[in-house]
């Protein structure tokens, strides 16, 4: 094995973009205190995370490409619910939400990583927003500094 590369939990000097949808935000206000909380606790200051509120899931895509071009933040962090229930374009919010965040980042060469909830039932998404099967805000946040790090320490690609 000549190398192995992973990245590591260090989040000191790294600034982070919380894209935050307010659509569903008794369960979104929970993904951001976990993201926060979690973000804090491996190394990041807290004056160096922004938070941006946008409408809905639908509209991280967007805001995520804007913040990741500013050339001002090293990840951003997109937090969201789709919550199934009596919604009937449910699916459009889901699948375009997830493809334009990974869209986003593959334009940008900056981790953007996706936060957003996809559930049945308000329940699960509490379930995942801090009570039995953890804070995906968190997960989302600890995945961004894994991500900066590791894009830190692998070869620079050859230029075109
Ligand atoms: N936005 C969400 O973040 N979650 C949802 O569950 C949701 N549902 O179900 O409708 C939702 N809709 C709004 C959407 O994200 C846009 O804000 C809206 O369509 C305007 O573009």
């Amino acid at each position: 094995m000549s190398a192995v590369y992973a990245g590591r939990l260090h989040g000191a000097g790294m600034r982070v973009g919380l894209a935050c949808a307010r659509f569903n935000d008794l369960i979104t206000d929970r993904l951001l205190a976990g993201a926060t909380d979690a973000l804090v606790r491996h190394g990041v200051d807290d004056g160096s995370i922004t938070v941006i509120w946008v409408p809905g899931a639908f509209e991280l895509p967007l805001v995520a490409r804007h913040l990741a071009v500013s050339g001002e933040f090293d990840a951003i962090v997109c937090l969201g619910a789709v919550i199934r229930g009596a919604t009937g374009h449910y699916e459009q919010v889901a699948n375009n939400a997830a493809a334009g965040i990974a869209r986003a980042s593959l334009d940008t060469g900056v981790p953007i990583v996706l936060g957003v909830l996809t559930t049945e039932t308000v329940d699960q998404a509490v379930e995942r927003a801090g009570t039995k099967a953890g804070n995906k805000g968190a997960e989302a946040a600890v995945t961004a500094i894994e991500m900066v790090d590791l894009l830190r320490q692998l070869p620079k690609p050859p230029l075109r």
